[in-house]
């Protein structure tokens, strides 16, 4: 009886050892459950053979020592002899079609039952990324033997925006704190920069902006620089690249100029010196990360000069170095009462060819601020001469934040592949980031803001694990689809059973249209809270900026509702290509997708379904609000077959988020009511609560707000 209550105790605590708290991500290794799979993998990988020993090389060692270990229950060899190894890493300088980061998988036969798996690449980050892939295919079970893969990124930057400010606050975070923990920096790494490192590495990610963009310059001060040389070397062998954001009143704030004036001798003589100290602590440090004149940060208007002048300056000081200056371009000026969705084009476009040749314009994906939906922001296609890099964010500021379960991929794709038709048909918003269109091969990228922080999961809420993953395998390769990508995502997060991996991906995939839907249905957009952005208010009315108010936005009347942008409202329609302009001109015909960005539509319009808009509009809330119980029932399919301290986490997360698609349907709905005047469909789900209660509610302790 005793032993018996000692070994109960024991397999208990063998439990919390390997209790599933989403820490390990899509790394997760553990051993195969079907054994036929299992043997076929473990009579194929005995002997490993690595060509190089370099610190990246020792790197991809210890992944494939716990991958394999991990996954076959098989401690792999490592063997000096190529020979007799079955699989084998080598360096090939002059391998043809690869890229600098590419690699090749190619499996050859060697007897009826034997094959060798051949990994080339130019350098050992391909062999890393390489291994990295091989690991993936074992823990999404696929075959092994007849592999012919080249593999080539399709962005050369695949760089995360960490929105984490010196204090550990992470701006718009819903994970925690920042990982990245300055005050015990240099001389302590944390176990988590190394699994974050891993983590980027094995989806393709190449660089990390560790700085909020509302920049800090004690950043730029010699101790801090120190730290980042600790989180640069942690990272190296990774292949990841640190950058900085660099706030334009460095010079002023830390040194005491007089003036931060890029054309002034001495501000020019302080960055060169700036960037000489950084590059002498990080001989590979990627550069810079600036917003300038936006949204309060400091800039080169401030001396009345251009984004350009500043831009250039700054590329002048890392040029010697081969750094790089990612400028952004979500910019909106305080006087101009032009409509906010112009301004950034208003300003760039005409620069466009004015840039020094080691700058890139970073593009938020559309032309306000990560909404649920936007159109594909104009800039893209419009500025021939200018590398241009898309910024996506993963955090979900708009997008339900950390309670609610948003797969991305639909959206990113969805952007990329929108055609700009700025050289006529397939001139696609991934040709223009990937360099192709306007031949910028050398430069080229995507951004994304991070949305990890210190929770044990990382991102908050477990789904969200799923974004940060997609944007690197996006970034690696465009083509990918959302399905791949969220298939791939659940077999190694959760479980590779067919029914389970159903379910889990019909879930995600539904996920990014049903939240748009009892978000913001039709077009319109940024109808959040104020300041902390969390919830609906499209009453909101009373901040400083007349744009920064959601009834700026959807302009409901007694007459209708949306955004007019064409000829006859504030033209913003003008600024994309002919083409692009045809499939939304026409309020009759427009994609009713982004109706009300463009149009100024009546209550009583017909829809494409035969509705007016005003039921049009009930419906769609409603049709959200059913989606997420959908996804309710799709989880609980996943119960027997997932672990069950995830299974309880999103259970309770997916209850939450109906009460929010709720909350945004009737609060939204109640609101535009008071326009419309129309009843609610026969039938329709009565609102919980009034109108009154909906406008009282406040957040003043929601997190992720700017400080
Ligand atoms: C980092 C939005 C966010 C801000 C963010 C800004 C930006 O306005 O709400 O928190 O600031 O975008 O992208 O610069």
């Amino acid at each position: 009886m005793k032993y018996k209550y000692i070994f109960l105790l024991i397999l208990l605590q063998i439990q919390l050892l390997y209790a599933e708290n989403g820490y390990r991500l899509w790394l997760r290794y553990d051993k195969i459950n079907n054994n036929k799979t299992l043997s076929y993998y473990q009579n194929s990988i005995k002997k490993i053979f690595i060509e190089t020993s370099t610190p990246t090389s020792k790197v991809l060692k210890e992944e494939m020592r716990n991958g394999i270990t991990g996954l076959l229950h098989q401690s792999p060899i490592f063997t000096n002899d190529r020979l007799e190894a079955d699989i084998i890493f080598s360096i090939n300088t002059k391998a043809k079609n690869l890229s600098e980061e590419g690699f090749t998988l190619q499996s050859k036969k060697i007897t009826k039952n034997r094959f060798k798996i051949i990994v080339n690449a130019k350098k050992d980050i391909g062999l890393l990324y390489a291994g990295f892939e091989l690991l993936r295919m074992i823990q999404t079970a696929q075959k092994i033997d007849s592999l012919n893969t080249i593999s080539n990124p399709s962005l050369s930057l695949r760089i995360l925006n960490h929105w984490d400010n010196l204090n550990r606050h992470v701006e718009r975070g819903y994970a925690g704190i920042s990982i990245f923990n300055w005050h015990n920096l240099p001389a302590y790494i944390d176990q988590r920069y190394i699994d974050y490192a891993r983590a980027n590495a094995s989806i393709g990610i190449n660089g990390t902006v560790v700085t909020n963009v509302n920049a800090n310059a004690t950043i730029l001060t010699h101790a801090y620089l120190l730290k980042t040389k600790a989180l640069a070397d942690a990272f190296r062998p990774y292949g990841i690249k640190v950058y900085l954001t660099a706030k334009f009143s460095a010079p002023i704030e830390i040194d005491h100029l007089k003036t931060a004036d890029p054309l002034n001798p001495e501000v020019q003589k302080w960055w060169q010196n700036k960037a000489k100290e950084i590059y002498e602590l990080i001989p590979d440090f990627g550069g810079f990360l600036v917003k300038a004149n936006s949204e309060g940060q400091p800039g080169p208007q401030n001396y009345n000069r251009t984004h350009a002048d500043g831009a250039n300056m700054l590329a002048d000081a890392v040029a010697p170095f081969k750094g790089i200056i990612i400028w952004r371009a979500f910019v909106y000026s305080n006087d101009t009462p032009e409509d906010r969705f112009k301004q950034a084009y208003n300003e760039f476009k005409p620069l466009d060819g004015s840039f020094r040749n080691n700058v890139l314009l970073q593009v938020k994906n559309g032309p306000i601020d990560f909404q649920p939906r936007e159109p594909f922001h104009p800039l893209f296609g419009a500025m021939p001469n200018t590398p241009i890099m898309m910024e996506l964010q993963l955090t979900q500021e708009y997008l339900g934040q950390a309670t609610q379960l948003v797969f991305e991929a639909p959206m990113f794709k969805e952007i990329l592949n929108a055609d700009t038709y700025a050289k006529g048909a397939n001139s696609t918003v991934a040709s223009v980031i990937d360099g192709s269109l306007f031949n910028h091969k050398a430069l080229n990228g995507c951004s994304s803001v991070a949305n990890i922080g210190n929770d044990i999961n990382w991102c908050g809420h477990p789904f969200a694990q799923a974004n940060w993953y997609a944007f690197g395998r996006l970034a690696w390769n465009t083509n990918l689809s959302s399905e791949a990508i969220a298939t791939e995502w659940t077999k190694q997060t959760f479980s590779t059973a067919p029914p389970i991996v159903a379910s889990i991906t019909k879930m995600m995939l539904n996920s990014y249209d049903a939240m748009v839907e009892y978000m913001t249905p039709l077009g319109l957009h940024h109808i959040m809270g104020n300041n902390n952005h969390y919830g609906p208010m499209p009453w909101g009315n009373t901040l400083a900026r007349a744009d920064w108010n959601p009834v700026y936005y959807h302009k409901a009347d007694s007459m209708g509702i949306g955004f007019n942008r064409t000829v006859s409202g504030t033209n913003a329609l003008d600024q994309y290509s002919k083409q692009v302009q045809k499939n939304w001109i026409d309020s009759n015909s427009c994609d009713e997708k982004y109706l009300l960005w463009f149009h100024h539509i009546s209550w009583n319009h017909r829809m494409k379904s035969g509705r007016t808009l005003w039921n049009e509009l009930c419906f769609k809330y409603n049709d959200g609000v059913e989606a997420v119980k959908k996804m309710q029932a799709l989880w609980q399919h996943a119960q027997n077959g997932i672990d069950a301290e995830r299974f309880h986490q999103v259970e309770q997360l997916l209850s939450i988020q109906l009460t929010e698609a709720e909350w945004w349907r009737d609060a939204c709905l109640l609101y535009f009511q008071t326009f419309s005047k129309e009843p609610f469909p026969i039938n329709y789900p009565k609102p919980k609560y009034s109108l009154a209660y909906y406008q009282s509610l406040q957040f003043p302790y929601a997190p992720g707000g700017g400080q």
